[in-house]
């Protein structure tokens, strides 16, 4: 990280699947706009991901694809942190000296744990539960000022906050107590059932965009998407497909949605979806060929996360000897 700005951002993503545009436009395209402004320190939270049951080998080459494919989105590890959790021992040092400052039944409350635990119910382990104190202790080592949340992480956040003036007030000020970053991003959809978020894990492949699928993948799943019966392009309620394509539209083009209706006024759904598909294509076609030009160089590769991870332990390890200090 060359320049050292005021304030810091950490924030993460699990390589518990292939990214999708659902995080990238909730989270990485906002990330690569922070870079010029803050300290970025970006994680690929592979430790997080471990909660659910993995194949290893499956596992190794999908978290070396999401980390080429978050270059490719253009994280520039000239100006930002980009590193592989598990590469950085200080993260679960931490997390078992903040578990011993974090109460039971904070983390019982946590709702992410009763969804988890109930849509994984033949595996409900321990980190599972205690994986709000990874995480917070994540965002403390690098005394990050701002975390961007959105709705479903304000609790985690919360609970950050909490342990980092616990131990502040317990032996003194040591953390700095991260505000929330309001995210600009959108909340993305899933294509098969709009009501819910689209989901890297769903398992239901038409129920999302990957950010490396092919064009004609992409035509497709979009005019498989779920609409309603109306026929009539307009953002409105019970028509949550059609929203959903509308802000999928909105990000790719920069046009707003008073635009897009317009635009598509007296236009049924068959050439809208034709429309939304290409500006997608044409949108994901520079990442898509960053990637495949990054992922041919390993060594490119190996060369940006051992680097971040080598500057993100010196820097965490500041934190880490002072909390052990105290
Ligand atoms: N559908 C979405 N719309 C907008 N933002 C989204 N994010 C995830 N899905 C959407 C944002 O992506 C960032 C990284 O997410 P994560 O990998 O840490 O976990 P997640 O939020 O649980 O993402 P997924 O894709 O739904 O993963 P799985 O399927 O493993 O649970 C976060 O900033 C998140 O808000």
């Amino acid at each position: 990280m060359k320049q050292r700005k005021e304030k810091t951002i950490f924030s993460a993503i699990q390589p518990t699947g292939n990214i999708t545009i659902g995080n990238y436009f909730g989270a990485i395209k906002n990330w690569v706009q922070l870079q010029p402004d803050f300290n970025c320190i970006f994680s690929l939270a592979d430790l997080h991901a471990i909660t659910v049951r993995k194949d290893p080998e499956e596992f190794k080459q999908k978290a070396l694809e999401a980390y080429a494919l978050l270059l490719a989105c253009e994280i520039n590890v000239e100006k930002s942190l980009l590193f592989i959790q598990s590469q950085v021992n200080t993260h679960c040092q931490l997390a078992w000296m903040l578990s011993c400052c974090t109460e039971f039944g904070e983390l019982a409350r946590m709702t992410q744990f009763k969804d988890k635990s109930s849509s994984h119910s033949d595996n409900v382990n321990c980190g599972l539960f205690s994986y709000p104190v990874l995480m917070l202790s994540d965002i403390l080592l690098y005394r990050a000022d701002f975390v961007p949340v959105g709705q479903d992480q304000k609790q985690h956040l919360e609970l950050t906050r909490t342990v980092a003036e616990r131990f502040n007030f317990l032996y003194g000020p040591t953390f700095t107590v991260p505000e929330p970053y309001i995210k600009r991003g959108a909340k993305i959809k899933s294509l098969r059932d709009p009501t819910k978020k689209m989901s890297k894990s769903d398992p239901d492949l038409n129920s999302r965009i990957e950010l490396l699928d092919s064009p004609d993948k992409i035509m497709k799943k979009i005019k498989r998407a779920v609409t309603d019966p109306e026929n009539h392009v307009k953002y409105g309620e019970n028509k949550d497909g059609i929203n959903n394509l509308m802000t999928i539209y909105s990000c790719t083009t920069g046009k707003t949605l008073d635009e897009i209706e317009k635009e598509f006024d007296g236009i049924g759904y068959g050439e809208f979806k034709t429309t939304v598909a290409e500006a997608l294509i044409e949108h994901l076609a520079p990442i898509q060929k960053n990637y495949s030009k990054i992922i041919k160089d390993k060594g490119y590769i190996k060369n940006c996360y051992k680097d971040s991870a080598e500057e993100a332990l010196n820097i965490s390890n500041e934190t880490l000897n002072e909390v052990k200090k105290k």
